[in-house]
């Protein structure tokens, strides 16, 4: 195989990089020339311009030397850069988080208050219903409600969780009077009895009552207790979904063979 000397001397142009030289001078079309050719001849050749050759070659070097440190200045600045753009985008998404769970806690709570509201609504709608009851002997008589739930309220059971309804006054000794309180009375029908817990006198007591509500009140028919331990439905008291209070007497002054009212 053989290489024009030409071939090779073109590739030793000064334009060229030192070391693209070097291994133009070390490629296998060359090796079979002479060092004084694929090396120095064109400083042997011309003398006056040797210095000039290695000036421009120092030159090129440092110039490459410097487009890689600009390069590498330049790829530094771009990453500083990024690395800023990326701790602020992270902090604005720390900021976003914070933002959305404060929200979420805002919501949690905005939901809280309307829940409270619609009950309260409710509750206003509810009237209060109140029965009294009072005798004249000194007898001890007691007032027992039943509510819609089966929930007896007497003197010793005077309130319930979850009813706002509570047995409020007791008498023992007569003449006196008794008290049943729902503040907030739910729609059903709540059943009212007398009993006669302790007879003292020989007149028989007349137990009389109302039931009382926001629109008005409504007596309650007299019932006539005999014997100690006598139990007596006195009335039901109706109430509808709008609080409106309605007695329904057509079981007044029945006997109930037991001790409690339900
Ligand atoms: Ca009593």
């Amino acid at each position: 195989m053989t290489a024009s000397p030409s071939r090779c001397h073109s590739a030793h142009s000064e334009a060229e990089p030192r070391h693209l030289k070097a291994r133009n001078s070390n490629h296998p079309d060359c090796r079979h020339f002479p060092d004084s050719w694929n090396n120095t001849a064109d400083s042997r050749r011309n003398e006056g311009s040797d210095e000039v050759h290695v000036e421009r070659g120092a030159a090129g070097g440092e110039l490459a030397q410097c487009r890689d440190s600009l390069a590498d200045a330049v790829d530094a600045a771009t990453l500083a850069r990024c690395e800023a753009d990326l701790a602020t985008a992270a902090a604005n998404a720390a900021d976003l988080e914070i933002s959305l769970a404060q929200s979420s806690a805002l919501r949690a709570q905005l939901d809280e208050v309307s829940e409270e509201l619609q009950s309260c609504r409710e509750m206003a709608r509810l009237g209060f219903v109140l029965v009294i009851m009072s005798w004249s002997t000194n007898d001890d008589v007691d007032l027992h409600v039943v509510d819609p739930a089966g929930r007896e309220f007497y003197f010793a059971e005077r309130s319930f969780p979850g009813s706002d309804a509570a047995f409020e006054e007791d008498n023992i000794n007569g003449p006196g009077n008794e008290v049943w309180l729902h503040s907030a009375a739910e729609p059903g029908s709540y059943r009212v009895c007398y009993k006669l817990y302790t007879r003292r006198s020989l007149p028989r007591p007349e137990v009389r009552g109302s039931v009382l509500w926001q629109e008005g009140s409504i007596e309650i028919p007299r019932v006539d207790l005999a014997r100690e331990d006598e139990v007596r439905l006195a009335v039901n008291v109706v109430v509808d979904a709008d609080g409106n209070v309605a007695l329904d007497r057509s079981q007044s002054g029945l006997v109930l063979n037991r001790e409690l009212c339900g």
